[in-house]
């Protein structure tokens, strides 16, 4: 017997209403919604969530369409610790992941999913990441009882009866359960912010492709189209189908001569990415062009013209506020003007948001992110340190024409970005690929006091995909050296290190729209246009294969900014071992024979 709750009728496809109806069984909500993803829709819930205090409705004159969430101060980031990859074996999880056997955690989880939508409404979003009909793209299905997770992914993801069309009658779809974990039993008051933090789980199966959230309403934990499937699930799905789920960025560059170049682009975290995929070139490269497709994940597939093509799984931006100005990123400030959401930053007494960095002087009174009266006297920050906005990507002044082309961009160089204040060169290229996989594999960042562990100390995070591979880094890293086979024209591989400092402790290279000039001798190196010089980690610039028209930089500083010492280097390439014997009977012997490559290059 149907459920009377669940209108099937939105659907033929067989294994979405029978897992539909299990759900609702399982977690007995009040009332099932379909959600579409329409403005009538976002108007609804909006109001609805205004009303209920989860969201307060900003300024329409200064902020259109747009509201504030304070979530819950213990759910304020993603869990790594409750992060669990839960396949069959737990070699295949590997070193660095969370693994849990599957059986017995599937068992935990009923328990925890038993009645927990008690007064709640359980929303079905159909989802799209990647633009619909797109052969890169793949469908999802999310059940929630998080108003706030319906509207997000509204921004995040293309989804409603569209996707439900081109999901058809037997196509298949990445089931995603996420629930705030806090039923509502009657008689008693929600909360603004429901969560469960004593009980969470973000859960991944590989090998069924599902995906199950409990306890937390907060981004990657709630947003379920974003770390869990475009990469955990995703990179799996990539693995066994000969494509790639990458923590990458996606801009084009069109030069003076009307010539377009797109990249991709991994930095480890607070590298400023969504800086980066929306850079403004700087005085004296005014007839170069930078396009956005997208800031964070980059889905690529080998495709059209012997090239890896790339599309960008999302359709928003989840980024971080605290940072993010006019000055910093004009273009993300743009994207988020309107139609936004805003988690956890402050509220101005005109109604806007604000947070650390929007602006030189404070404002003289705000409401912080807890709710408080916050002065710039107060001890405390205004705005929670990964306070987010959600964005239309279609709102980024410097979005690609391209952005949702169903071919995806052809890639003609892969970055991945290092933050070492010592020792690291500003930019080098990789002599072939095998050599840019090892370059991705060792990408390191020295760790700031807000991390665990002594400051200073290398974090190593192969291409920054360390907290999102859903298997065995070994195989990750082998899966890479294939894909570089696959395609006739593979990606040129580079290394760049933007924060390197001098005897003084202070950044010799400036940074920001600066680094569009290592661009354009990226660019110019996929195109047989720049020269370089050959050294033991790669091929280099000199001085003048850069282009410094409009900046005054020294001869002398670009040396200090490239110079390496071969012993030092030689001594750090030997703690890769670490991480290479932690994976040791997976790891492709490429990584290996790089590494003694590059040491026997390092010595005299
Ligand atoms: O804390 C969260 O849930 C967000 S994490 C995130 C969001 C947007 C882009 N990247 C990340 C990340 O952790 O890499
Ligand atoms: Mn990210």
């Amino acid at each position: 017997m149907a459920d009377p709750r669940f209108d099937s009728s939105k659907t033929k496809n067989q294994a979405l209403i029978k897992w539909i109806s299990k759900m609702i069984k399982m977690c007995n909500p009040k009332e099932v919604v379909w959600a579409d993803g329409t403005e009538e829709e976002w108007h609804r819930l909006t109001s609805m969530m205004v009303q209920q205090g989860t969201m307060i409705k900003l300024n329409e004159q200064k902020r259109p369409n747009s509201y504030l969430c304070r979530s819950d101060p213990r759910d304020v980031a993603r869990v790594e610790d409750r992060t669990f990859i839960c396949s069959y074996s737990e070699d295949d999880a590997g070193p660095t992941n969370n693994w849990h056997e599957p059986r017995s955690m599937r068992s935990k989880l009923r328990g925890l999913f038993k009645n927990c939508m008690v007064g709640r409404t359980l929303y079905i979003i159909p989802f799209s990441m990647g633009p619909i009909g797109s052969n890169i793209s793949h469908i999802g299905v999310q059940v929630t009882d998080s108003p706030y997770a319906v509207v997000n992914m509204k921004i995040m993801t293309r989804m409603g009866s569209k996707v439900l069309e081109q999901l058809g009658e037997k196509d298949f779809f990445v089931p995603c359960l996420h629930s705030v974990g806090m039923p509502l039993q009657e008689g008693t008051c929600d909360v603004p912010w429901p969560c469960n933090p004593e009980n969470r789980y973000i859960v991944h199966f590989p090998e069924d492709r599902t995906i199950v959230s409990f306890g937390s309403g907060y981004g990657g934990n709630a947003l379920l189209g974003k770390k869990c499937f475009a990469l955990r699930i995703a990179s799996c799905m990539a693995r066994d189908q000969g494509w790639m789920a990458e923590h990458m960025l996606i801009l084009g560059l069109e030069s003076p001569q009307k010539e377009k170049t797109y990249v991709c682009a991994a930095f480890p975290s607070a590298c400023g990415k969504t800086n980066f995929a929306m850079i403004i070139p700087p005085k004296g490269m005014e007839g170069w062009k930078i396009s956005t497709i997208g800031d964070d994940i980059a889905w690529l597939k080998p495709g059209k013209g012997g090239r890896m093509r790339a599309i960008n799984p999302e359709a928003g931006f989840f980024g971080v506020a605290p940072g993010t100005s006019k000055e910093t990123n004009p273009n993300a400030i743009e994207s988020c003007s309107k139609n936004s959401i805003f988690t956890n930053v402050a509220l101005t007494d005109e109604g806007d948001v604000w947070w650390e960095g929007m602006t030189e002087k404070p404002p003289a009174h705000l409401i912080d992110w807890k709710g408080n009266d916050w002065t710039p006297d107060s001890q405390t920050p205004a705005a929670h340190p990964n306070a987010r906005f959600t964005a239309p990507a279609s709102q980024c002044p410097t979005i690609d024409d391209a952005w949702e082309d169903p071919e995806g961009v052809p890639i003609h160089a892969m970055i991945f970005g290092g933050r070492r204040e010592k020792d690291v060169p500003l930019v080098y290229q990789s002599f072939n690929w095998s050599h840019g996989v090892y370059l991705g594999a060792t990408i390191s960042s020295e760790k700031t006091a807000a991390q665990e562990g002594a400051v200073g100390e290398l974090r190593r995070d192969p291409m920054a995909m360390l907290p999102f591979c859903g298997y065995n880094m070994g195989d990750y890293l082998r899966h890479w050296i294939i894909m570089g086979k696959r395609v006739e024209l593979a990606p040129r591989i580079f290394h760049v290190n933007w924060f390197r400092k001098n005897a003084e402790g202070h950044f010799i290279w400036p940074g920001f729209g600066q680094n569009m000039r290592v661009l354009q001798w990226i660019v110019g190196r996929c195109r047989g246009q720049s020269k370089s010089k050959e050294t033991a980690l790669g091929w280099m610039p000199k001085y003048e294969d850069i282009n410094w028209e409009g900046l005054d930089f020294s001869e002398e500083k670009f040396e200090e900014l490239m110079h390496f010492v071969p012993e030092k280097l030689r001594l750090q390439t030997l703690s890769h071992e670490e991480l290479f014997l932690s994976l040791f009977n997976h790891l492709p012997k490429e990584m290996i024979f790089e590494r003694e490559l590059l040491i026997c290059r390092l010595c005299k």
